[in-house]
């Protein structure tokens, strides 16, 4: 650590230039840096007000903070930006097209930067909880591409975070394949398998600046259970107590893999309430607060994943108690957390949560009335594609009442009916293994649409012929009427005859 030079992020960001392609250490907020972005952000300002273009292109884990996202999207300083997002204020700039976005799947990205598949990575930004001086980077809460852009990175600038303590050496578990023709088996057999070494380890000459800070996590906390969730999340428990029942689910269970967000949240906490669902285990890319509380309940024995997306409190809770938790919780980067290899082989049961979905089961995760991008497709396909049983589940209505979350056809594809096993709101379950597209129909409008739109559905479906009945012309409709009148039921269909 002595060997290191210290400086303030002021200091650091002489190390970024105009044009430079640069990776983000961190999965969601947890591992980002902060102080680092947010003075690039500033220098960018200043730059600008010179008269000099500023602007980089960022590869990140996931979504990150508002340190990064936020301050480098006000700034007007990004030149392109991949791979999943949730700032309100980046957002507006992919949504405005002035930030231009591409949304990968995030397994996908730490090999494509390898591959030379998106330029070249020039200067990596790294969260760590300590550092040593042969070059061995202890990641904080969150990995993310964090191994794969401090190798190729040409300089490397390390926030040194001590609101997280060095004992975290030894939660993490950093391997990252060979590349083709050279790749072998990734050694995973169960969640809580070990196939790499504890540290990030980088080439000591690259470490530009170490920057000194001591700041919280920028994680949100979550909105309580309410009415809804807490029926999905119901809903989701008692599929799975089914499943077991009837022996399509080993009497041992198996790992779970749950999406992020307040329903995610919540089907967990109902999972770790229904005692005929057996204490479980996670393989999955997001470890969330109530993964944390079902684990001082003893519901959860075991948590794999690439983060620590908890609140703040939650992470004070577990920093206070590591020794507790230190053989319960491994994190990963997503390139081996969201492998399709992994979890094709541990056999995982994958929640996510759709934005909306069609009545044939194809499933809208990323853009809103198909053309505003919400956050990106994230790990969903990762896990979606390539699990033992796919669940999603959504509210079955959005604003009120006046956008129906089951449409006649998705807005934007993100998975197919290939890859959708289960289909679950509140409203209840829509099992469609082995079921063709109209039987499929009939289960989610009868068991996953709002009342209010079950006979539109039902509507919808007599217009059409074929195997698939759609009737192309009137396959948008409800997405038309929510256009011209912020309200789905105003359907007509009399319009499309
Ligand atoms: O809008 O915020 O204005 O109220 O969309 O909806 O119901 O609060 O759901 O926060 O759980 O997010 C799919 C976006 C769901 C998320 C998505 C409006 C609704 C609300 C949010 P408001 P909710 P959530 C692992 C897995 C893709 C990535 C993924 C996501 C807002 O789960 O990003 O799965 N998934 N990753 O009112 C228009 C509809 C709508 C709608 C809801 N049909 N049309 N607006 N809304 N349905 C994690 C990672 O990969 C890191």
């Amino acid at each position: 650590m002595n060997k290191y030079p210290i400086m303030t992020a002021e200091e650091a960001v002489q190390f970024i230039h105009h044009g430079d392609h640069v990776g983000f250490s961190g999965f969601t907020p947890a591992g980002c840096p902060k102080a680092v972005p947010a003075a690039l952000a500033r220098k960018a300002e200043n730059e600008q007000a010179k008269g000099n273009p500023f602007n980089i292109g960022m590869f990140t884990g996931a979504s990150t903070g508002d340190s990064i996202d936020g301050t480098l999207a006000r700034a007007h300083a990004i030149r392109f930006r991949t791979p999943y997002q949730s700032n309100i204020d980046l957002r507006n700039a992919i949504n405005s097209r002035e930030a231009p976005y591409f949304d990968m799947h995030l397994s996908h990205l730490a090999q494509s930067l390898r591959y030379g598949f998106l330029g070249k990575v020039d200067a990596a930004i790294i969260e760590a909880a300590d550092i040593t001086d042969s070059g061995e980077i202890i990641p904080t809460c969150g990995v993310g591409i964090t191994p794969t852009i401090c190798r190729l990175a040409d300089r490397i600038i390390i926030e040194l975070n001590s609101k997280h303590p060095k004992s975290l050496r030894g939660m993490h578990d950093i391997y990252e394949p060979a590349d083709p023709p050279h790749r072998e088996g990734i050694p995973i057999y169960k969640p809580s398998d070990r196939a790499g070494v504890p540290y990030v380890k980088v080439d000591p000459s690259k470490i530009m600046a170490v920057v000194e800070t001591q700041q919280e996590n920028e994680g949100g906390n979550f909105t309580p259970v309410d009415d809804v969730t807490a029926k999905i999340g119901d809903n989701v428990a008692s599929f799975l107590v089914n499943e077991v029942k009837a022996g399509r689910i080993p009497a041992s269970f198996l790992p779970i893999q749950s999406g992020v967000g307040n329903i995610a949240n919540a089907v967990l906490g109902a999972m770790g309430k229904n005692t005929n669902i057996p204490v479980f285990e996670i393989y999955t890319e997001v470890i969330q607060d109530a993964v944390i509380g079902l684990m001082k309940e003893e519901r959860v024995k075991f948590a794999s994943g690439c983060s620590l997306t908890v609140s703040n409190q939650v992470m004070d809770e577990i920093y206070a108690d590591l020794n507790f938790f230190r053989d319960k919780i491994l994190l990963r980067p997503q390139e081996i957390s969201n492998h399709p290899e992994v979890i094709r082989r541990l056999g995982l049961i994958t929640i996510n949560t759709a934005l909306e979905a069609d009545i044939f089961g194809n499933i809208n995760s990323t853009h809103v009335v198909g053309t505003k991008m919400m956050n990106g497709i994230g790990g969903s396909g990762d896990f979606t594609r390539n699990a033992y049983l796919s669940v999603f589940t959504t509210p079955s209505v959005a604003k009120g009442t006046n956008i129906s979350a089951i449409v006649p056809m998705v807005s934007h594809h993100d998975h197919s009916e290939h890859s959708v096993s289960i289909l679950i709101t509140e409203q209840g379950i829509a099992d469609l293994r082995g079921t063709s597209p109209t039987q499929r129909a009939q289960r989610i409008i009868e068991n996953c649409a709002h009342p209010e739109y079950r006979q539109l559905l039902y509507d919808y479906l007599k217009l059409g012929n074929g195997h698939t009945p759609h009737q192309l012309k009137a396959s948008f409709a409800f997405h038309h009427a929510f256009n011209e009148t912020k309200d789905m039921h105003k359907t007509d269909w009399t319009r499309y005859l």
